[in-house]
C-alpha cells in the first residue's frame, strides 16, 4: 500500500515534470512520470544524502544515466531540498538556466554546477559506466581510508536505450569482474524507446539473464508504482557485498497520462496542454494549478535530508578522528581537491630521473615518470584496456597493486573494454577522492572511447588519457593500428589539453604540468619508438606554455620549423641541413596547441614570429596546422604494414622533406 502522502510526493514529481516540459515546449515527460516512484523512494527514504552539503564525500551517488529524463532529477532535487528553486524548474531548457536539457555536471556557459547533479548524461550508456567508475573509486577509498569515512552506495536509473548501448555491456561485465557490490541500478523497462515499442529492436534479449551472466544480482519489480516492492528490492541490493545489483523495474512510460501512457508519444515531446490537464485530473489534481507543490510534500520528501544531516554530523566526527593523523589528513585533503602531495614537481624535475640511456621511447619515459610521482598520488587509480604492458602505464608493484574487491591497489585491469574504461575514468573523477584517474590504450583506439573523452571535456573532469603508439612509426602492425587523423580529432574537442612530448624530459614535465597545473582533462600522447633525450632545452616552463624554442639562432631566424613529439628531432635535423646551406632556422617544440593558445600574444610571437616563414612537421594529417604555420609536412593517407623507420621515409616524414619545404617558402 502506498501511503497517501507518498502518492502525493510521487504525483508532484509527475506534475512538476509535465509543467516544466510544457513551459519549455520541449523535453521528455515519459521517463519522469513512469519512474517517479523510484526517484521518490531513493531521495526520500533510501539514499544517504544531505542537500546542505552536496560535496559531502560519503554521500550516496545518484546517476540518471537516461539523461533525457532530466526533469525527473530536477523535480526530485527540488523537492528533496537542494538549492534548485521552482523558478529554476520554470526555466527548464532555457539559456544559461540551471536546468539544461540533459543534466550537466559543470555548466560550460557559467562554470557553475546544478546542486546534486553528479555527472553529465544524455549520450546513452555513458552514465551507466560513470556509476561503475564511482563504485571503483568508493572501493579504493574505503580500503585506503577505512569504512568509517568512506562507505556508500552508487545508484542509477538506466533505460532501455542505456542497456542497448554496447558500452553498458562492457561496464556491466567489468563491474561483475571487480565485484562492485555497492552498485545498485534500477532498470526502467517500459517497452518503449524513441522509435516506438522495443518489439522493433530490443525484445528478443533477456536482459535479466544477461546481467546474471555478468555476475549481477538481478531482481524484478513487476510494477513501478509498487513502492514497497521498490524499497525491499533496494534493501536487498544494499545487503549485497560482492554482486552489483540490477533491479528490473517494469514501468509504463508517461503514466498516468490517459492518452499517451505506454506509447513512444510520451517519450520525447510535451504532452500538450489538454493532456496535461487530463493527467492532472486523473491524479485527482486541480488542472488549473501549475508548478504546484501540495501541503506536506516538502516535509515528507525532506525525510531523506533530515536523516542525511544526522549521518553527516556523525561522519564529521569520524573524519575528525582520522585527521588526527597528520599524514592521513594531508592525503585526504589533497585527494578531495584532486591534487598531488607537496614535492611532486621536485620529483619530476630534470635531473631527478636517471633515464639510463641516451634515447628511449616516451612511453617508457612515461612509466619512469609514473614511478617517480607514484608516492605523491597515493589515491591515483588507473590502468589500460589490456595494453598496460605496451602503454607502460602501471604503477610500480604491477599485479600486486591490482585493484580488486579485497585490495587497496590502484592498477585497474580494464580488459579490452575501451568504452567502459573511458566512462569509468570519468566516473572516478566525478566521484572525487581519486587524483587524476587515468585510462590508457593505443592512440588509434582512442576513437573507441571518444564519447567518454568528449564528456570529460564538456564536464571539465580532471582525468588523464594516456595514448601511446602515436604514429605510423609504430611500424609492422599496419594501418589498422596506426593513428593518422587522431591528433587532429582530439585537438578538435573543446576544453581538452593535448600534450605530445618529444623526449623523456618533456614527458616527465608533461606529467608534472598535468598533475600541478591543469584543472581539466588532459591527453598525453606517447611514442612507441625511441627518442633521443633533448639536452640543453628548458623544458620546465616550456612544455607548460605549449611551445618553446629548442634551437635558437644568433640573428633573427630566416625560417621556423615546428615539430611535435618524435618530429621535434626530425625538425632539429632539418635545421642542421639548412644551416649547412646558410639558412638560420629556429626550431620549436610544440607539445600542446591548447597551452600555446592560452599564452599572451608576445609569447606566441617570440616562438612563432609573424613574417617569418614557418613549417610544421608531424606524422599525421595537417588539418589545423594552417592556423600556426605557412606549410606542413604531414601524412594525408592511411599508413601501411612495414618497419616504422621505412614508413617515415616513404611517407616523407624526414629532415630532407622538412628542409625542402622550408626552401620552397624561403625561395
Ligand atoms: C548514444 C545516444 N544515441 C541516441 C540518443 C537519442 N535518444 C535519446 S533517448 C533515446 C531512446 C529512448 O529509449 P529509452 O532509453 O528506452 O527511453 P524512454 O523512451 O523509455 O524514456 C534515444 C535513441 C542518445 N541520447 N544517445
Ligand atoms: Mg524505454
Amino acid at each position: 500500500m502506498t501511503e497517501p502522502i507518498d502518492q502525493l510526493c510521487i504525483d508532484t514529481i509527475r506534475a512538476l515534470s509535465m509543467d516544466a516540459i510544457q513551459a519549455a515546449n520541449s523535453g521528455h515527460p515519459g521517463l519522469p512520470m513512469g519512474m517517479a516512484p523510484a526517484a521518490f523512494v531513493l531521495y526520500a527514504d533510501v539514499m544517504q544524502h544531505d542537500p546542505a552539503d552536496v560535496d559531502w564525500q560519503d554521500r550516496d551517488r545518484f546517476v540518471l544515466s537516461a539523461g533525457h529524463g532530466s526533469m525527473l532529477l530536477y523535480s526530485a532535487l527540488h523537492l528533496a531540498g537542494y538549492e534548485l528553486s521552482l523558478d529554476d524548474l520554470r526555466k527548464f531548457r532555457s539559456w544559461d538556466s540551471r536546468t539544461p536539457g540533459h543534466p550537466e555536471r559543470e555548466h560550460h556557459l557559467g562554470g557553475w554546477r546544478t546542486p546534486g547533479v553528479e555527472v553529465t548524461t544524455g549520450p546513452l550508456g555513458q552514465g551507466f559506466g560513470n556509476g561503475v567508475g564511482m563504485a571503483i573509486a568508493e572501493q579504493h577509498l574505503r580500503h585506503t581510508f577505512g569504512e568509517e569515512v568512506q562507505d556508500h552506495y552508487v545508484y542509477a536509473i538506466v533505460s532501455d536505450g542505456d542497456l542497448m548501448e554496447g558500452v553498458a555491456s562492457e561496464a556491466a561485465s567489468l563491474a561483475g569482474q571487480l565485484q562492485l557490490g555497492r552498485l545498485i541500478y534500477l532498470y526502467d523497462d517500459n517497452d518503449i524507446s524513441l522509435d516506438g515499442p522495443t518489439s522493433l529492436s530490443f525484445d528478443s534479449e533477456d536482459v535479466s539473464k544477461r546481467f546474471e551472466a555478468y555476475g549481477w544480482h538481478v531482481m524484478d519489480v513487476q510494477d513501478a508504482n509498487d513502492v514497497d516492492a521498490l524499497r525491499s528490492a533496494l534493501a536487498e541490493g544494499k545487503a549485497e557485498t560482492t554482486r552489483p545489483t540490477l533491479i528490473h523495474v517494469h514501468s509504463v512510460i508517461g503514466y498516468p497520462s490517459p492518452n499517451k501512457q505506454g506509447t513512444s508519444g510520451a517519450h520525447g515531446a510535451p504532452l500538450g496542454e489538454d493532456e496535461v490537464r487530463l493527467t492532472k485530473e486523473t491524479m485527482g489534481w486541480d488542472p488549473d494549478l501549475t508548478f504546484h507543490v501540495p501541503d506536506g510534500v516538502y516535509e515528507r520528501f525532506g525525510a531523506g535530508a533530515r536523516k542525511g544531516a544526522e549521518a553527516r554530523a556523525a561522519w564529521q566526527e569520524r573524519l575528525a578522528t582520522l585527521k588526527e593523523d597528520a599524514d592521513q589528513a594531508a592525503v585526504w585533503d589533497k585527494a578531495w581537491v584532486g591534487e598531488a602531495l607537496e614535492g611532486v614537481g621536485d620529483a619530476l624535475a630534470p635531473g631527478k630521473i636517471d633515464w639510463g640511456k641516451p634515447a628511449l621511447a616516451s612511453r617508457v619515459a612515461g612509466k619512469m615518470a609514473m614511478e617517480a610521482f607514484s608516492p605523491f598520488v597515493p589515491t591515483m587509480v588507473g590502468g589500460a584496456a589490456d595494453l598496460s604492458g605496451s602503454t607502460n602505464t602501471m604503477f610500480p608493484g604491477g599485479d600486486d597493486e591490482r585493484l580488486t574487491r579485497d585490495h587497496v591497489g590502484r592498477n585497474v585491469y580494464y580488459g579490452v573494454r575501451e568504452h567502459a574504461m573511458g566512462t569509468a575514468v570519468n566516473g572516478m573523477a566525478a566521484h572525487g577522492g581519486i587524483v587524476r584517474p587515468y585510462g590508457s590504450t593505443f592512440l588509434q583506439f582512442a576513437d573507441y572511447m571518444r564519447g567518454a573523452i568528449r564528456i570529460s571535456a564538456l564536464s571539465n573532469l580532471k582525468v588523464a588519457w594516456v595514448f601511446t603508439h602515436d604514429s605510423v612509426a609504430l611500424g609492422e602492425d599496419g594501418p589498422t593500428h596506426q593513428p593518422v587523423e587522431h591528433l587532429a580529432a582530439l585537438r578538435a574537442i573543446p576544453n581538452l589539453t593535448v600534450l605530445r612530448p618529444g623526449d623523456p624530459l618533456e614527458t616527465a614535465e608533461a606529467w608534472r604540468v598535468i598533475l600541478e597545473e591543469l584543472d581539466g582533462p588532459a591527453v598525453l600522447i606517447l611514442s612507441r619508438q625511441n627518442l633521443p633525450v633533448l639536452t640543453g632545452a628548458p623544458v620546465v616552463g616550456g612544455v607548460g606554455r605549449g611551445a618553446y624554442i629548442v634551437r635558437t639562432t644568433d640573428d633573427p631566424p630566416q625560417a621556423v620549423i615546428v615539430g611535435t613529439g618524435s618530429e621535434v628531432h626530425t625538425a632539429l635535423e632539418a635545421a642542421d641541413l639548412l644551416e649547412a646551406e646558410g639558412l638560420k632556422v629556429q626550431v620549436v617544440s610544440m607539445p600542446s596547441w591548447e597551452l600555446l593558445e592560452a599564452q599572451d600574444d608576445a609569447y606566441r610571437q617570440s616562438v612563432l614570429p609573424a613574417g617569418v616563414p614557418k613549417v610544421s612537421i608531424e606524422a599525421g594529417i595537417a588539418m589545423g596546422w594552417q592556423k600556426w604555420v605557412d606549410a606542413s609536412v604531414s601524412i594525408e593517407r592511411f599508413g601501411a604494414s612495414a618497419p616504422g623507420g621505412e614508413l617515415l621515409e616513404r611517407f616523407g616524414i624526414t629532415p630532407a622533406a622538412a628542409a625542402a619545404k622550408v626552401q620552397e617558402l624561403v625561395g
